[in-house]
């Protein structure tokens, strides 16, 4: 950001990267100047610790010298962060993280690259707010109890609900933040267990646009291209998708690919993030408006013949009516709608349909919306129209979130329409399989399709859901209008909750379960590249915290099935046996082909190599050909007017991680971004007297919250940015529950309007936790 403050000479990552390092040094040459390397290893080793702990410390490895590393347990395993996927050796001692380095001989995704949550940012799971213990409420009070306490309270709360008023009276929500097993047993339980498919994920309030969007046009409901795209491909279209701060190892792989190969690069985004100044084309956009500009493109590339016939005619269907329905989308209406000028989108038009190969490139942008499936839909036309799909080098990469959410969100089946591997809930061959294995009568296999999370909680409001299990999820901050979530939660009759910390979420439940966190657990995640990797212990657990898939095990126990799950591999044999597309994918296969580009799904069975990208002969559909759907809504659902004349925007910053709960305990994270800002283009400001650093009463149809101004010229004028991390000054104390986008339920998270005003008193600190002395913020880069 041009107006940011520099620090120690440099700006962003790579002055956090370059002070963690100097401070590292520091700190190895002054202890080795002391001479207590060789004589006190013990106390370095817990000297070293506490520096890394505190974010600050650069690869141990090449300070301690090898003979040190003997002493120091050394796991690869699978970040839990974001669904880059990113592997690393985890360094740690005596139940403490040291840190993390890179080993590219298991890293089939990032090689030598992480970024610095990856890097830095693991004190969190030996933080001292972990939960250890199980917690009871009586009399509004938190105590400590027994897991036997805890897990009969449970028991009883789901149980008394689901007598008194069936079983479809309870939501469960799986946690994309945990493993594939844990996911897998949790649909077990919400379907065996409790009989309801009333079970969903945080890929509702993420992806599921895409996932809808895909399924129903290309079959998988994932991207079809995996890492060799993203680096060699020739063309890519980036769009909604604020890659170099969410997911930071692709953008590295984006960028070298530009410089290295002169590959072009488009982006289209209502911010100018900091991928546009890579970009040879950077196209600001007004948010809610992408049928409009991708349908324009569509438009221009077929009037000027530049599309695929071939490809067109023998893989596709649907055409026509696209044909039909981008017509009234020339370049006149695109620009007055969507801001694009017409010279722009002739030049994107013509780069993408006469590159070699081009990956089209998404993420939140184009799935959060009211239309979003609409906005999935058309960019799965661009690609079909342009034949760019289908190949090593060229096809659809949508950019996933949660480091599970792949497989945990969706491949697992913790979602109401779908058994694991996308095998519908309303079909009754699918259903006599699975009632099969589960040793149940199919009649008592539910049939109808549950609620969506966002819908259990429209339907809490109506009584219709009376509990709710929550394992992993915060919705007190995540859910689109926080006032209208904390409500719900409010006037449930029960709630669990199953997390590593006393999220916002939790102080609502009646029973709080300690779960695992990632560093102490086993079993798999899912990359965004189709990747299933391998997660492994590599802390103790503390206190007497319990694997997610184990609580859940032990609950089914005390419902009266008895599961017989000892490690997490048994669970993935049993997700081989019922999940084609995870047929072949074994722990013990995984260890293995970690160091060979690792496997991607679908793998078919045993011996089947995996699949590096999908579609090469024919589409996951019933016939095999790509249906097309047209995207002819042009509008969001809201619009400014007189009373809300700005939009709000919101999205992430690289240095948080959604609600906090990790990153907010990171000193080195904190130092960057501990409380809610605005993003205001200058012109905007000088509208209304605005100046930088001011706290702002910000205003929407749906709720009112503060945050301090930051002047720049990221965002457009008239449209405002806030980061959603935040509970005081977030985006979600201004975000709407409804209307929802009508395939995939998901919320219109990046269009709100709102008004704003310079605030009369200053409410005082409004951050996450108290603010550090440092307040410089830096919201650009990567390693
Ligand atoms: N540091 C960090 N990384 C993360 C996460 C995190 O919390 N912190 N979360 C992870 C998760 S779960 C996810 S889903 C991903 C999300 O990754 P992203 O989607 O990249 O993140 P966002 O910041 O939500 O928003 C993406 C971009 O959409 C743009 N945008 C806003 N409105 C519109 C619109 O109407 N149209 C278009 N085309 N673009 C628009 C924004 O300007 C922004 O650049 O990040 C993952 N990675
Ligand atoms: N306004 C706005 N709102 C948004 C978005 C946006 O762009 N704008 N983005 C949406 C998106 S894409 C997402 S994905 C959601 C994210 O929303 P949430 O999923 O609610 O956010 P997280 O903070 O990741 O919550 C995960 C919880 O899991 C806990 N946890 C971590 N590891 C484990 C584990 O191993 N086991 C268990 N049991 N718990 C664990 C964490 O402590 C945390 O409480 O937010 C959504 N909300
Ligand atoms: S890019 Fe994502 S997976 Fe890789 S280190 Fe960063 S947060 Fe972890
Ligand atoms: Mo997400």
């Amino acid at each position: 950001m041009s107006d940011e403050p520099q620090a120690s000479g440099q700006q962003g990552v790579a002055g956090f990267m370059a002070r963690a390092k100097d401070r590292a040094g520091e700190q190895v040459k002054k202890a080795a100047n002391e001479r207590v390397v060789r004589p006190f290893e013990h106390e370095f080793s817990g000297f070293m610790g506490n520096a890394i702990s505190e974010g600050r410390l650069f690869s141990i490895a090449d300070a301690l010298g090898d003979y040190q590393l003997n002493d120091i347990n050394v796991t690869d395993t699978t970040c839990e962060y974001c669904a880059v996927g990113c592997r690393y050796d985890v360094l740690s001692k005596d139940g403490t993280v040291l840190g993390t380095r890179p080993n590219p001989e298991k890293a089939p995704i990032n090689g030598i690259s992480t970024c610095v949550k990856g890097k830095f940012s693991h004190s969190y799971a030996t933080n001292e707010d972990r939960l250890t213990q199980p917690l009871l409420k009586d009399d509004g009070e938190f105590r400590e109890a027994s897991w036997d306490e805890a897990l009969d309270r449970v028991v009883e709360g789901l149980d008394g609900i689901r007598t008194e008023h069936g079983p479809n009276a309870l939501g469960l929500v799986a946690s994309s933040k945990s493993t594939n097993e844990a996911n897998y047993v949790m649909q077990r339980f919400a379907r065996e267990v409790i009989g309801t498919n009333n079970i969903d994920n945080c890929n509702r309030l993420c992806h599921a646009a895409t996932v809808s969007g895909l399924s129903s046009t290309v079959g998988f409901g994932a991207a079809s291209v995996g890492v060799e795209a993203l680096e060699e491909t020739d063309c890519y279209l980036i769009t909604g998708s604020n890659t170099t701060e969410s997911h930071p190892v692709f953008a590295t792989m984006i960028k070298q690919n530009v410089k290295d190969n002169d590959a072009d690069l488009l982006v289209f985004d209502p911010r100018k993030i900091q991928m546009a100044e890579y970009a040879d084309q950077y196209s600001r956009i007004e948010p809610g408006y992408d049928t409009t500009w991708i349908n324009g493109l569509i438009r221009c590339i077929i009037v000027n013949d530049l599309h695929d016939e071939e490809f067109i005619e023998e893989r596709t269907t649907g055409f026509d009516q696209v044909v039909e329905t981008v017509e009234k989308f020339t370049p006149e209406f695109v620009e007055e709608k969507a801001g694009v000028p017409p010279e722009e989108l002739k030049n994107a038009a013509e780069t993408i349909a006469t590159a070699d190969s081009c990956v089209f490139c998404w993420t939140l942008g184009l799935a959060e919306h009211a239309h979003g499936t609409e906005n999935i839909y058309a960019m799965a036309n661009l690609a079909l129209i342009t034949g760019h799909i289908g190949k090593p080098r060229a096809g659809l990469s949508p950019f996933r979130g949660q480091n599970n959410v792949q497989g945990g969100g969706g491949d697992m089946g913790p979602v109401p329409n779908n058994f694991p591997g996308y095998q519908p809930v309303t079909d009754e061959e699918n259903r006599k399989k699975f009632a099969n294995a589960y040793d149940m009568d199919v009649e008592e296999m539910p049939d109808r399709e549950g609620f969506r999370i966002t819908d259990m909680f429209l339907a809490a409001e109506q009584g219709d859901i009376r509990g709710m299990f929550i394992q992993g999820e915060n919705p007190l901050i995540s859910e689109p209008n926080i006032g209208h979530a904390r409500e719900v939660l409010e006037t449930l009759d029960f709630l669990a909750v199953q997390d590593i910390f006393l999220t916002d979420t939790a102080e609502h439940a009646d029973v709080v379960l300690p779960a695992t966190s990632s560093l102490e657990s086993n079993g798999t995640y899912t990359a965004s590249t189709r990747h299933v990797q391998l997660v492994k212990r590599a802390i103790d657990p503390i206190g007497n915290v319990k694997p997610d898939w184990k609580i859940t095990q032990q609950l089914a126990e005390r419902f009266g099935y008895d599961w017989e799950f000892s490690h997490a591999s048994d669970i993935m044999e049993e997700i081989n046996g019922l999940t084609p597309i995870y047929a072949g994918i074994t722990h013990e296969r995984l260890e293995r082909h970690s160091e060979d580009g690792g496997l991607q799904w679908p793998v078919w069975d045993e011996d089947h190599p995996g699949t590096p990208y999908t579609y090469a002969d024919q589409f996951q559909t019933t016939d095999g050909l790509a249906h097309m759907h047209p995207a002819d809504t042009v509008e969001p659902s809201e619009t400014p007017d007189d009373d809300y004349p700005l939009v709000m925007t919101s999205g992430r910053v690289l240095y948080q991680y959604h609600t906090g709960t990790m990153t907010f305990r990171e000193p080195g994270d904190m130092s960057y971004t501990d409380r809610s800002f605005v993003e205001i283009h200058p012109e905007t400001a000088n509208a209304y007297s605005v100046s930088n650093g001011d706290m702002l009463d910000i205003t929407s149809r749906h709720g009112e919250t503060q945050a301090m101004a930051e002047i720049t010229t990221r965002p457009n004028p008239g449209t405002i940015f806030i980061p959603m991390h935040y509970l005081h000054g977030g985006a979600n104390n201004l975000t709407k529950e409804k209307p929802l986008d009508g395939p995939s339920r998901s919320p219109e998270y990046k269009v709100t309007d709102v008004r704003i005003s310079v605030a009369e008193s200053d409410a005082g600190p409004i951050s996450a936790v108290p603010p550090s002395e440092t307040d410089e913020r830096s919201a650009t880069g990567d390693d």
